[in-house]
């Protein structure tokens, strides 16, 4: 059952070409679903018809329907052709005399599925591989496509292919009487192309363009959104990560051994909470951008492709992230820029002095007095150097870029383009985290988040400067 829109009825769009032009991936990208359909190199992948319904405020707005691809269209045509009767025979009237024919539910039976969607719906796109030839078979396509009397629009796929034949095309198709055509790379996803895509759908249907304009403006509004989720969850690693304190645990100031051995394994606990923080941000942008869990968690367990899958703390993620000059020669945390002691030891016979001369002398709280004790008889706290901090930042503005562009058809890996953010970058956005290294009460490590009015003003600051590294400033208009 379709739901109607106001219009009363619902705009009704047939995915259609030949098979595996990337029919079922035009829907998994302008559906925004990973999972749905099956895709694959193999043809044949779509055998029965499947639909998707695009919403805007709330309302559907359009019906997407998936078809199993043209396998013989020549086959057809001539099957079609004998069909006729009279010389005034019309295509429309063609196309319906086959869809009663035992041949449409034998031996053309998916290519009928695919001319009955065509026959009833308001558009149809036409999907073309643009890496192909100009073939007769693609002739006899758009042939019996404009038989079904509606519309058609087709549109270039793989065209971010070195290989695609863009311009080839639409010179074959102007030809063919089709002038109007939208480039959209179901992959390689650009903002920009969808948009254009729509406006041409918008042109070719103009019963429901208000529907179409309700979908372009809501596609605008959640593409900023997503950029503004993704800025706003790396700002809160950061501040996270700034502002957590990882205790190291007091042992006796004669015992060396144990001394070392508790700063090594709080050392250790750091680097797995931050590790844990860093995987929860990722998931948080990818889940901005409208990839589920499933997606994230497949996406990005594959991820071990350059310096994403690098572990945070080892020295190749400091090499790759081009901060091997800042580290010199040592290795992550070992050289201490990336994880910091935050107060230096005293004796135990010191500390226990000035501990009661504090607690009596300026009347603390006995927490307070119990904490200075703790840090006065060495036991340290450790944090993250700004080193880590210029890591994180790095390997998830990498990652937001790449799944900027990243179609919701793509199955490969995430390929992150490693971009070196600039120093001054680097260092301003160190700069704007410098608030939250002296409130270890901000931290959201490994625990749900803080509010609070100064925290929020941090994380909003190093949203705006983190967005402009996503998205910068003079390409944005482009994503609004
Ligand atoms: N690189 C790249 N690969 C694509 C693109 N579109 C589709 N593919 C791949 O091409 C193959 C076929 O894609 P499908 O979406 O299954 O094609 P289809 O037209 O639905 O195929 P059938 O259902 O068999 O008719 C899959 O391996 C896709 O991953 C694209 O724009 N770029
Ligand atoms: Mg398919």
């Amino acid at each position: 059952m379709i739901e109607p829109n106001e219009n009363g009825t619902l705009f009704r769009v047939g995915v259609v070409g030949h098979t595996n032009a990337g029919k079922t991936s035009l829907m998994r990208t302008i559906a925004r679903d990973a999972g749905f359909g099956a895709v694959s190199p193999s043809p044949g992948t779509t055998i029965e018809v499947a639909s998707v319904k695009l919403f805007a405020d709330d309302t559907p707005r359009a019906d997407f329907r998936d078809t199993p691809g043209l396998e013989d269209p020549i086959g057809l045509l001539e099957f079609i052709d004998g069909l006729r009767t009279d010389r005034r025979d019309d295509g429309p009237s063609l196309i319906e005399r086959f869809l009663g024919t035992e041949e449409s539910r034998t031996i053309f039976k998916n290519e009928s599925k695919a001319l009955r969607q065509a026959r009833t719906a308001d558009l149809v796109l036409y999907v073309v591989d643009a890496r192909d030839r100009v073939l007769p078979r693609h002739s006899d396509e758009i042939e019996l496509l404009s038989r079904c009397g509606k519309p058609v629009l087709p549109v270039l796929n793989f065209v971010s292919d070195d290989e695609a034949r863009v311009d080839e095309w639409r010179e074959a198709l102007a030809r063919l009487g089709l002038h109007a055509t939208a480039s959209f790379d179901t992959v390689i996803y650009e903002s920009r192309d969808e948009q254009r895509l729509f406006e041409a759908m918008r042109v070719l249907a103009d019963d429901f363009r208000d529907d179409i304009d309700a979908l372009i403006k809501d596609r605008r509004a959640r593409r900023r959104w997503s950029i503004d989720r993704a800025s706003r969850a790396i700002a809160e690693l950061l501040v996270d990560a700034a502002s957590h304190l990882q205790p190291v645990p007091p042992a006796p100031a004669d015992d060396e051994a144990l001394q070392a051995e508790r700063k090594r394994e709080s050392e250790e606990a750091l680097q797995a909470a931050l590790r844990e923080h860093e995987r929860l941000t990722f998931h948080s942008i990818l889940a901005a951008f409208e990839f589920k869990t499933d997606d994230a968690e497949t996406t990005l367990l594959e991820c071990t492709e350059g310096r994403l899958g690098i572990d945070l703390f080892s020295g190749d993620a400091i090499r790759q992230a081009g901060f091997g000059a800042v580290a010199g020669a040592a290795s992550g945390a070992a050289s201490g820029a990336a994880i910091d002691l935050v107060f230096g030891g005293m004796s135990l016979g010191a500390a226990s002095a000035l501990g009661a001369l504090i607690g009596g002398t300026f009347g603390s709280s006995a927490t307070q007095t119990r904490r200075l004790y703790r840090r006065l008889r060495g036991a340290n706290d450790l944090h993250a150097g700004d080193l880590t901090l210029k890591l994180m930042l790095s390997r998830s503005v990498d990652l937001a870029r790449a799944i900027l562009r990243r179609g919701h058809a793509d199955e490969r890996k995430v390929r992150p383009e490693e971009v070196a953010l600039e120093k001054t970058v680097l260092d301003k956005i160190v700069k704007a985290l410098k608030s939250a290294r002296s409130h270890p009460s901000w931290s959201g490590v490994g625990k749900s988040p803080p509010q609070g009015r100064d925290r929020e003003r941090c994380i909003q600051r190093v949203a705006a400067l983190v967005r402009e590294q996503i998205v910068p400033k003079r390409t944005d208009d482009a994503e609004k």
